[in-house]
């Protein structure tokens, strides 16, 4: 089983070190640092640290993680390991037993507990964390719904592919883990994320309720 952390950065120099280690430290999984011409140099970093990095080819499992170390790495093999169990994509959760968050002033809680609960509820999803973007998906999966044809511009992309993978049929398990707090770097989070992922929840639910289920849905 091949495998691909896909890793979008944005001004993490003081975080990719620390978190390439951490990942070499429990797996020999390739990373794919998708950098936007970060103005801290964070790419010439990578490249320094580049003998670490595999080419692209045909992988079959693609795992999404934050640079932030919010995401910690050694959870890792127990998620791919889930794949391997028949699972087509495995949620890192802070919303089962034995998941949480460490350091989120209560605003921040409040608001991702609560925006999950709405999520979750409203759109009739299993999953109890439908905002982690820590995951693994089976790359057959990711390929079979569509992913380029998103909606969302912030955050909520990640509600909407769970959305997506639920309809195709696809089975969703969650595994714990306990989310840090960025230490380093700026956050990137801002109101309009917030409010996009408020509006777009709410308009597909409010779709699939009244909208009546074509036969074979395309979604
Ligand atoms: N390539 C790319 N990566 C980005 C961009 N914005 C954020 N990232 C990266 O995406 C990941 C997740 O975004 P974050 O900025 O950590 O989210 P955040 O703003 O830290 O929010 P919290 O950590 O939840 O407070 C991090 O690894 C960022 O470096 C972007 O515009 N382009
Ligand atoms: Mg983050």
């Amino acid at each position: 089983m091949r495998a691909v952390i896909v890793l979008p950065t944005y001004n993490e120099r003081d975080n990719v070190e620390p978190f390439l280690r951490a990942v070499r430290a429990v797996s020999d999984i390739d990373v794919l640092v998708v950098d936007d011409n970060s103005p801290d140099g964070t790419a010439d970093l990578v490249r320094e640290l580049g003998s670490e990095l595999g080419g692209v080819e045909a992988y079959d499992v693609v795992v999404s993680m934050d640079a932030d170390l919010s995401h910690d790495p050694a959870v890792l093999p127990a998620m791919l390991a889930l794949i391997d169990e028949g699972a087509d994509t495995v949620i890192g959760s802070r919303y089962v037993r034995g998941g949480g968050t460490t350091d989120w002033p209560v605003r921040r809680q409040l608001l991702s507990k609560w925006g999950n609960a709405y999520t979750r509820r409203l759109l009739r999803l299993t999953p109890h964390d439908c905002t982690s973007g820590y995951r693994a998906y089976r790359a057959s999966a990711l390929a079979a719904i569509d992913p380029y044809d998103t909606s969302a511009e912030g955050y909520a992309f990640l509600t909407e592919l769970v959305r997506r993978l639920t309809r195709h049929g696809y089975r969703i398990v969650e595994t714990p883990i306990v989310f840090r707090d960025r230490t380093q770097g700026k956050s990137k989070m801002s109101g309009r994320i917030i409010a996009e992922s408020m509006l777009l929840v709410t308009k597909w639910g409010l779709i699939d309720r009244l909208r009546p289920r074509r036969r074979s849905p395309r979604v």
